[in-house]
């Protein structure tokens, strides 16, 4: 449930190759490459916040094996490098620097090590365990633990220079890995292909499937079981109706055209207007929107991420800051029981932890909403009670015309949250929520209007 509140959280993508130009590096990297010279962990998160980020999560070792932090599991790490005299410990600076912003913290922790000489051998496993140890003991809550499935198979491997592959079934042997995650931080949820909390969306676009069902069977790619690394994702982006797993999706997506700053793409850098669309195709169909910021070699955000992030922060600001329905007279067809508790006015009342219910024995419902004036927008936001899972197959929102009900919009799911937008503004004074079919009686926290803000 926390989880799902964050909504919106940032990825920071650095190591060696922001001062290679690469992608992918090999792990023969010389540690003295890494000198952000003014690497200021406060400053790092500033534009983030200021865009309404809740969360970050950190690269913490990239497939080049290359640890922000001094760990004792490998010489490859930031003791070597020159960058706070091989004293400074990143995801401390990082991590407190969150904190301090009520930012939650997360840790990226490729499996893929290009540079240690043990991968694809038992012993990496027990290094790599090691490393996430280290990770999760000394740096207080982790909200997020990240494995991503990539594996290219050539790498340095600690002078081999060779090609390695590995079962991904079994190498890694993940059951493991996740209850030792369980045990040291039971608060964080654990990302990856296949869960087993959140599901990537399977694209790197930023984008959630329409609907975006919170539930999810995984397979493998070519049937049987899933693993990082190997999942069908054909319908990782739309998730399936009346799965047994609840794994939301989360859609990673990179402010620029690569996951690491590179000079040449300053140019290239997502336009507000693009966040924007992006969040109302992640967001808005209820899963969560984490956007990779790289730093670059300075350790800042650069000045073009940086105006696109504050432009685009100040359009969610001016947005979303009132619901334009919430003074508004409500009645319901059906009310739980008979009972105000489950009375349609929580709908508005601006609450996660109250919600609008039926009975046990309805599954189609009305609420209508007397806004008392005309009222224009174009954004309508709905969440249901996801603590009873996700209820709502299909609903309608309709306005009243000329002494008659016209739709406006119709969709499918709701889930966790769910933002329609209109083609065009509208004007309306009364509104009507009608649930046409839900697989359990309905039970929703919030129905808001919203009139979008100009974008730069
Ligand atoms: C992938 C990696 O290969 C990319 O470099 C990036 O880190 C992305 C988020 O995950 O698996």
């Amino acid at each position: 449930m926390a989880w799902h509140a964050l909504e919106f959280t940032g990825f920071l993508h650095f190591t060696v190759n922001t001062f290679t130009d690469k992608e992918w590096g090999y792990g023969d990297e010389e540690p003295s490459l890494f000198h952000p010279e003014a690497f200021d962990a406060d400053a790092l998160l500033a534009p983030l916040a200021q865009a309404g980020m809740r969360a970050v999560i950190l690269t913490c070792k990239h497939h080049d094996g290359f640890c922000l932090w001094p760990t004792k599991t490998t010489d490859h790490s930031i003791f070597h490098s020159p960058w706070r005299g091989g004293k400074g410990d990143m995801v401390r600076e990082i991590s407190q620097a969150a904190a301090r912003r009520k930012m939650k913290f997360g840790v990226y922790l490729s499996p893929w090590d290009r540079n240690n000489a043990a991968y694809g051998s038992a012993e990496y496993i027990k290094i790599y365990r090691a490393q996430l140890s280290e990770l999760l003991t000394n740096y207080g809550p982790i909200f997020e633990v990240w494995h991503d499935g990539a594996n290219g198979g050539d790498g340095f491997y600690g002078g081999a220079r060779e090609k390695r592959t590995i079962d991904k079934n079994t190498y890694y042997d993940w059951p493991r890995t996740w209850e030792m995650i369980r045990a040291m931080q039971p608060d964080a949820v654990v990302f990856s292909d296949v869960g087993p909390d959140v599901r990537w969306v399977g694209n790197e676009r930023g984008i959630a499937g329409d609907p975006c069902w919170a539930t999810f069977d995984p397979v493998g790619e070519k049937g049987g079981p899933a693993s990082p690394g190997n999942v069908d994702t054909k319908e990782s982006g739309t998730g399936q109706r009346h799965a047994s797993h609840w794994l939301p999706a989360e859609c990673d997506v990179s402010i620029r055209p690569g996951w690491f700053w590179h000079a040449a793409e300053n140019a290239r850098v997502k336009k507000p207007s693009q966040l924007a669309s992006l969040y109302y195709q992640s967001v808005g169909r209820g899963a969560t929107f984490l956007l990779n910021v790289p730093p670059n070699r300075q350790g800042l955000v650069g000045v073009e991420d940086a105006a696109s992030l504050r432009a685009f922060g100040a359009y969610l600001n001016a947005t979303f800051a009132q619901n334009l329905a919430a003074k508004a007279k409500t009645d319901s067809s059906h009310v739980r029981g008979n009972d105000k508790q489950f009375g349609p006015a929580h709908l508005l009342d601006g609450r996660a932890d109250t919600y609008w219910a039926t009975d046990d024995s309805v599954t189609d419902a009305t609420v209508t909403f007397d806004l008392g004036r005309p009222v224009k927008f174009n954004l309508i936001r709905l969440r249901e009670a996801i603590q009873f899972g996700q209820r709502v197959d299909g609903f309608t929102i309709q306005r009243w015309q000329n002494d008659a009900w016209e739709p406006l919009a119709k969709a499918t799911g709701i889930g966790p949250r769910r933002i329609l937008k209109l083609d065009s503004p509208v004007i309306a004074s009364r509104l009507r929520l009608s649930i046409d079919r839900a697989s359990a009686s309905p039970a929703l926290t919030e129905f808001a209007v919203f009139s979008e803000a100009a974008l730069a």
